[in-house]
């Protein structure tokens, strides 16, 4: 099915490797574009790389979808589901006489994983990509603006909310944790989604000969960053809520070889809360850090947002009444409401059309990693209540 096929572009089983504009995202897009057609969508890969498909029915309409793209050694089921998931909805509303009339709109989002800037695809569906986001960069130096241009997207129309069409938007998703397993649950309905921010620390020492450099002349920047990490963790847990997370998943020393200190060194800090004032206070803390750390080492310090902060936001009551009575019907007293730990392109969809998602568990909590994977039971699941939702808030 159309999920396993999928799955084949970038597979490098079990995982898949499939980052926005690459070669392979690309020819996945044109793939889904045309499985978009075939299922009686007007279908176009759009002038960021989003593939949309409108469907020929007038309005009122829900925009039903998740992201193609993935992380660097993603899973196969992170954002395929949920695409996957909305193209097999539209046809099945589609095949119905019942719910025929009602009107999917469906998408497969790039670049909501950040190879270039985090939900680049849904900020361009909602009018809110300046190009100074177009200018961030994926780790090899191209900006957002080169690769839609090397894959031929420049100048192409972009898809965008129609307010005066669109009256929701709906994504399915792994879990992508490990709690709808553990507690034997099948499917989540999302109450809310943590807010993020990402910081870039950089430490500046004085690069020198690993051996001949007496100890108290040292200025390593790679001591700077790692006490860094310490003092970071500690500071952390102080202002720690029950659900807070961080983590430094992303770290360079310069020039990086072992028989010479460190001149230079970045690290990479991302942290999540669903209270923004929490949030607030990690980012003054992370300042606090930083200046204890050139203090009492010698290093330059420096730290910088890497990219807006992203606040918490909320799911559509409304709809969440929806998947809630699709998932006690269908998997009667085995769900439950819960918030969001991952970001997702709601994040940014729900600032501008009342939103809803629905999770079904990932085996082991596993997820960007190639291990990542759900059992066949729980996906079939997952897109029946979808279904359910979908044509219930449109009043099928
Ligand atoms: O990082 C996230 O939460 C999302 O999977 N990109
Ligand atoms: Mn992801
Ligand atoms: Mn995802």
């Amino acid at each position: 099915m159309d999920l396993h096929r999928l799955r084949d572009f970038g597979r490098t089983d079990p995982g898949v490797v499939r980052p926005s504009f690459s070669d392979v995202d690309m020819a996945a897009r044109e793939w889904l574009r045309s499985r978009f057609a075939d299922a009686g969508l007007e279908a176009a890969v759009d002038g960021v790389g989003n593939v949309f498909g409108r469907s020929p029915n007038p309005g009122p309409a829900l925009v039903l979808g998740s992201h193609s793209d993935t992380q660097p050694r993603g899973g196969w089921l992170d954002g395929a589901l949920g695409v996957v998931y909305a193209l097999e909805v539209a046809r099945a509303l589609a095949e119905d006489p019942v719910t025929r009339h009602l009107a999917v709109d469906v998408v497969a989002w790039i670049d909501e994983e950040g190879t270039y800037t985090s939900c680049l695809g849904s900020r361009s569906f909602v009018g809110d990509l300046p190009d100074q986001v177009l200018a961030h960069t994926n780790d090899h130096g191209e900006t957002a603006t080169d690769a839609i241009a090397r894959v031929g997207l420049t100048g192409v129309d972009r898809a965008r909310l129609d307010p005066q069409r669109h009256v929701g938007y709906l994504e399915a998703h792994i879990e992508q944790g490990p709690y709808l397993e553990e507690a034997g649950e099948r499917i989540g309905v999302v109450t809310s989604i943590v807010g993020i921010r990402s910081t870039r620390v950089d430490f500046v020492g004085e690069q020198n000969h690993a051996g001949t450099t007496p100890m108290n002349r040292r200025r390593d920047a790679g001591v700077a960053m790692f006490e860094f990490a310490v003092r970071l963790r500690e500071r952390f847990s102080g202002i720690a809520g029950p659900t807070t997370v961080w983590t430094i998943g992303q770290a360079e020393l310069q020039p990086g070889a072992a028989s010479i200190i460190p001149g230079g060194a970045t690290a990479h800090v991302q942290y999540r809360d669903p209270d923004d004032g929490r949030l607030e206070a990690m980012d003054v803390a992370l300042a606090e850090v930083s200046a204890s750390v050139a203090a009492d080492t010698g290093v330059g310090v420096t730290a910088a947002r890497e990219r807006d902060p992203i606040p918490p936001c909320h799911m559509d009551p409304g709809f969440q009444e929806h998947l809630s009575a699709a998932a006690e019907a269908r998997a009667t007293g085995a769900w439950r409401r819960m918030p969001s730990a991952a970001g997702h392109d709601p994040m940014i969809v729900s600032h501008h059309l009342p939103c809803a998602m629905v999770f079904i568990p990932s085996i082991g909590g596993i997820s960007h990693d190639f291990a990542e994977d759900s059992h066949e039971g729980d996906i079939a699941l997952g897109c029946s209540v979808l279904a359910d939702a979908a044509a219930s808030i449109l009043g099928g």
